[in-house]
């Protein structure tokens, strides 16, 4: 195998790091979790990435997410262009914002209304706001290993780069904002129902990643989410599905319509901004009527319902709803889920496999994964030693075991037999 040239992403590297904290913009990218330099990339064009040497990657970061539909979908980058040319923002409404907010409501029935942000950050902490301004309670519920943004509040058990740099409890973060900030295990109904039975006058909202993306891929076992629903109806606590990352990804209707469960608000982000920063927040009506300026919850945002990006976003969900788009995606992520899995098995490495519609997790371990505590006793040594061995051999995964994998539209038969055949060589060779 020829050894790939990086030079021009590590002098770039040292370059940014004298003027950027890090020398990236966000931590993940830094490459802190598997070693080496982090990759800059060039451009994008369907399931391939770019880097500054000219190397190429089959790409199933896809931006973490939004990419779904591939890189530089034509439809989509022709309509952002013909956007830049009326200007790229007005602060004020436009009908866009308008049409995008429908496109969103008629895709996701639990919402009545929407508000569009510019991050998923954004989104759940004014959801959390809105629920707290609701119900008049302070606490808020998470699950540990679940990432909902890099909010005071929420920095608390957080997976993502929080797990992955150490920091799930981040310094910065007073004490007293992580004081309403209650966690609890991922897949826990006995813990999650004490809690319930003894604390819910004190509970605003429970905030869950449906499926968390952001230890992996860890699905709810049957019957958490159903219990999680019944129990937040019950005492009145608002039930927030932090759908930023499974929206438009696990089905076209998100975790919710794949499990059939219907939250009070749902946080989305990620794929309907195609790319470009969008994140919103929405659902029953009598709860998004707290927010400013109809009623006395207050969130703004300068470029929130920015025309460029609700295009991007309008774009992307026009083409996501033409007919066998996601018969295609789920085919794609089938070959790929079988082929990961027949190659470690031929490899002698045990592992294992989780999917939920087109966002998956290959851990390194022989147990099995339902929570944070078994996600972290993957052995991360070996994760990285996997990523390095797929980047040398034209495979882009996500840099770090507590991160999940993403399929788009444009990922064809042959990239995915290039995969799984890479992986073979690199899993035997662990
Ligand atoms: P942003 O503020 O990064 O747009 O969204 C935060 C967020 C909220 N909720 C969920 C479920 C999320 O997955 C995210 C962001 N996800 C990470 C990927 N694990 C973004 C990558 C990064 O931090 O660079």
């Amino acid at each position: 195998m020829i050894m790939k040239k990086h030079s021009l992403s590590k002098k770039l590297f040292i370059r940014a790091m004298k003027s950027i904290p890090g020398g990236v913009n966000s931590p993940v990218r830094a490459f802190r979790a598997v070693g080496g330099n982090p990759l800059f990339i060039d451009r994008a064009k369907g399931s391939r990435i770019f880097d500054a040497d000219g190397n190429s990657y089959i790409d199933y970061v896809l931006s973490w997410g939004p990419m779904i539909l591939g890189h530089a979908h034509p439809r989509v980058v022709s309509a952002i262009k013909k956007a830049a040319e009326k200007g790229t923002s007005y602060g004020a409404p436009t009908a866009l914002e308008v049409e995008l907010a429908e496109l969103v409501l008629k895709v996701y029935p639990s919402m009545d209304k929407v508000r569009m942000v510019n991050s998923g950050t954004e989104a759940t902490m004014s959801a959390i706001r809105a629920a707290r301004g609701f119900t008049g309670r302070d606490k808020a519920v998470k699950f540990e290993g679940c990432y909902h943004g890099h909010a005071d509040g929420l920095l608390v058990r957080a997976g993502s780069g929080a797990t992955t740099f150490g920091v799930p409890d981040s310094p910065g973060v007073p004490k007293s904002y992580a004081q309403n900030t209650i966690t609890l295990p991922f897949n826990d109904i006995p813990a999650l129902k004490r809690l319930m039975e003894k604390e819910w006058k004190k509970i605003a909202c429970v905030i869950i990643e449906p499926v968390v993306g952001n230890i992996g891929c860890v699905l709810p076992k049957p019957g958490f989410l159903e219990t999680l629903r019944k129990l937040t109806k019950k005492y009145g606590v608002v039930l927030i599905f932090d759908e930023v990352m499974t929206g438009f990804r696990v089905s076209f209707g998100g975790a919710q319509a794949y499990y059939g469960i219907k939250p009070d608000l749902t946080c989305l982000g990620i794929v309907i901004g195609g790319g470009l920063p969008v994140g919103a927040y929405g659902g029953k009506k009598e709860i998004m009527a707290m927010v400013s300026p109809e009623g006395p919850v207050y969130q703004a945002g300068t470029l929130s319902g920015n025309p460029l990006a609700m295009t991007a976003g309008i774009e992307t969900i026009r083409e996501l709803s033409r007919p066998g788009v996601y018969r295609t995606i789920e085919q794609r992520s089938a070959m790929l889920e079988n082929g990961l899995r027949d190659a470690a098995k031929k490899a002698g490495v045990k592992t294992r496999f989780y999917r939920a519609g087109s966002m998956f997790c290959t851990y390194f371990t022989d147990a099995d994964v339902t929570d944070y505590a078994s996600a972290k006793k993957a052995d991360t040594g070996k994760f990285g030693r996997f990523f390095s061995g797929m980047l040398e051999r034209g495979v882009n995964l996500a840099p770090s075991q507590y991160e999940a994998g993403f399929m788009s539209l444009s990922h064809s038969e042959r990239d995915i037999e290039s995969t799984v055949k890479a992986a073979y060589e690199t899993i035997k060779n662990i």
